[in-house]
C-alpha cells in the first residue's frame, strides 16, 4: 500500500537523503518518524526508519572507534570480472575454501571469528578471474560487526554462502538468507523489484526490464514529491507504486547467490543432501566441498561463471589479430555494449560491427549496434572516417 504521507514527511525524508553523515541522517530520520502519521499503512515504513535507525546508531558508534585507531575501511576495490562475496557464520569453512580456491595466505582456526577483517582472493576459471572476497562471519546475536559484513554483501557482484555439512546446514541456511533479506539483500530475484540510481542531472529516466504496472507519469510525480529529480529507475519483473515507494525507503538489491556446503567430508547422512538440494531455489546452485580433501573445488569457478551470467567478448582492430584478454560482460549485452566499453568514440562514430564465434550466423557476419553477443565471441568494430 502506498504510504500517501503529507508533504511535509516528505520534505523530511528528502533532507534525510541528502545528508552526509551518518549523525546527520540519524538526526534527520528521528524528524521524518515524528512526521509520519501511525496508521496501518504506514507500519512497514515505520519499521523501518527505527531499523535504519539503529543502524545508523552502529555506524556512528563504530565512527568514533575508527578515530581512536581501530576501525577498518569497508570498501573493498573491484578487480577481475566480479566480486564475490564468501559470507556465512563462523567455523564453516570460508578461510579454508579461500586459501584451497585461491592460494591467498589467510588463517584457517578452530577459534571463533578468526577473520576481523575482509580478506582477497582471486580464483582464475579459464581466462577469467574472479575477486573472492572473505566478509568476516555474521554474529547471530547482531552488533556493529554485522554492519561492516552488510556493507560488503551489498557491495559485491554476487554472493558464496557458505554451509557446514556437520551441522544443521539446511536451518543456518534459512538464517542466513533472512538475515540478509532484512537488510535488503535478496539472494533469489523478487517478483517485482526496482533499482534507484541517483544522478546529478538527466531527470527521471526509467529502464524498463520488465514490466511497469503503472503510467511513467505517476511514477515520476511520486519521485517529485519525494524531492527526487534526477535518477534512473530500473524497473525488474512486475512493479508498480508500491515497489517504487519501497525502493525509495529500502534501497533493495538483488545478488546472484551460489550455496557451497564446505566439509562434506564429515556429512552424516546422504538424505540431509538430497532434501537441502530440493529445498533451494532453481537459481541458487548448490556445491558440495571438502576444503580439506579438496573434494568438488575444481566446479566453484563454473559454477560462478554461470550464476553470474558472465560473457567474455574478444575484440579485434580491423587489420589485427583478436584482443588476448577478453572484455567481460553480462549475458544479454549488446554490440552497443561492447562499443561502450572499448571507447565513447566507437559509440559516436560506430558504422557497423563484424562478428566471429557463437551469435554469428558465419564468420565475419556484418551486424548493428542492438545484435546480442555471446560468450566467447569475436567482435570487430568499423567506425565512419
Ligand atoms: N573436516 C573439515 N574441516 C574443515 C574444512 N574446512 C575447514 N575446516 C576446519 O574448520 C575450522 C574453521 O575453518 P575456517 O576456515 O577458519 O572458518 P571460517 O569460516 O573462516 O571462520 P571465521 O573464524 O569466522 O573466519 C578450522 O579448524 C578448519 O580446519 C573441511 O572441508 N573439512
Ligand atoms: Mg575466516
Amino acid at each position: 500500500m502506498v504510504t500517501n504521507l503529507p508533504a511535509e514527511a516528505k520534505a523530511k525524508f528528502a533532507k534525510y537523503m541528502e545528508a552526509k553523515t551518518p549523525e546527520e541522517k540519524l538526526r534527520a530520520l528521528q524528524e521524518f518518524l515524528a512526521a509520519v502519521p501511525k496508521h496501518k499503512g504506514t507500519e512497514n515504513l515505520v519499521r523501518w526508519i527505527r531499523k535504519r535507525m539503529s543502524e545508523l546508531r552502529e555506524e556512528v558508534e563504530e565512527r568514533g572507534k575508527k578515530k581512536s585507531g581501530s576501525g577498518t575501511s569497508i570498501f573493498i576495490e573491484k578487480e577481475g570480472a566480479a566480486q564475490i562475496a564468501i559470507i556465512g557464520f563462523t567455523k564453516v569453512g570460508k578461510s579454508a575454501l579461500l586459501k584451497a580456491l585461491t592460494g591467498v595466505n589467510v588463517t584457517v582456526s578452530d577459534i571463533p571469528y578468526t577473520t576481523k577483517i575482509p580478506v582477497v582472493g582471486m580464483l582464475n576459471y579459464e581466462d577469467i578471474q574472479f575477486q573472492l572476497v572473505e566478509v568476516p562471519s555474521i554474529v547471530p546475536t547482531g552488533g556493529t560487526w554485522n554492519t561492516r559484513t552488510i556493507s560488503l554483501a551489498r557491495n559485491c557482484d554476487g554472493l558464496a554462502i557458505v554451509l557446514d555439512a556437520s551441522r544443521n546446514f539446511i536451518g543456518e541456511f534459512k538464517e542466513v538468507n533472512n538475515f540478509l533479506a532484512e537488510h535488503g539483500i535478496h539472494t533469489v530475484k523478487p517478483r517485482g523489484y526496482m533499482e534507484i540510481e541517483r544522478k546529478h542531472d538527466g531527470g527521471i529516466r526509467i529502464v524498463n526490464y520488465g514490466k511497469l504496472l503503472c503510467p511513467e507519469s505517476e511514477v515520476i510525480k511520486l519521485m517529485n514529491s519525494y524531492r527526487i529529480y534526477n535518477a534512473v529507475i530500473k524497473v525488474y519483473g512486475e512493479a508498480g507504486l508500491d515497489e517504487i515507494e519501497k525502493a525509495i525507503y529500502e534501497n533493495i538489491v538483488y545478488k546472484p547467490t551460489i550455496v557451497i556446503l564446505n566439509k562434506i567430508d564429515l556429512l552424516e547422512s546422504q538424505d540431509f543432501l538430497d532434501e537441502f538440494r530440493r529445498s533451494l531455489p532453481n537459481e541458487i546452485p548448490l556445491i558440495a566441498t571438502s576444503a580439506l580433501s579438496g573434494t568438488g573445488l575444481g566446479s566453484v569457478g563454473y559454477t560462478l561463471f554461470q550464476t553470474l551470467r558472465v560473457i567474455r567478448i574478444y575484440t579485434k582492430p580491423p587489420t589485427g589479430k583478436p584482443s588476448l584478454k577478453p572484455l567481460i560482460l553480462r549475458k544479454g549485452a549488446t554490440v552497443l555494449d561492447v562499443a561502450k566499453a572499448i571507447h565513447r568514440e566507437f559509440v559516436e562514430k560506430f558504422s557497423y560491427a563484424r562478428i566471429w564465434g557463437p551469435s554469428a550466423k558465419y564468420p565475419g557476419q556484418k551486424v548493428g549496434l542492438d545484435h546480442i553477443v555471446e560468450d566467447k565471441d569475436t567482435v570487430e568494430i568499423n567506425i565512419k572516417r
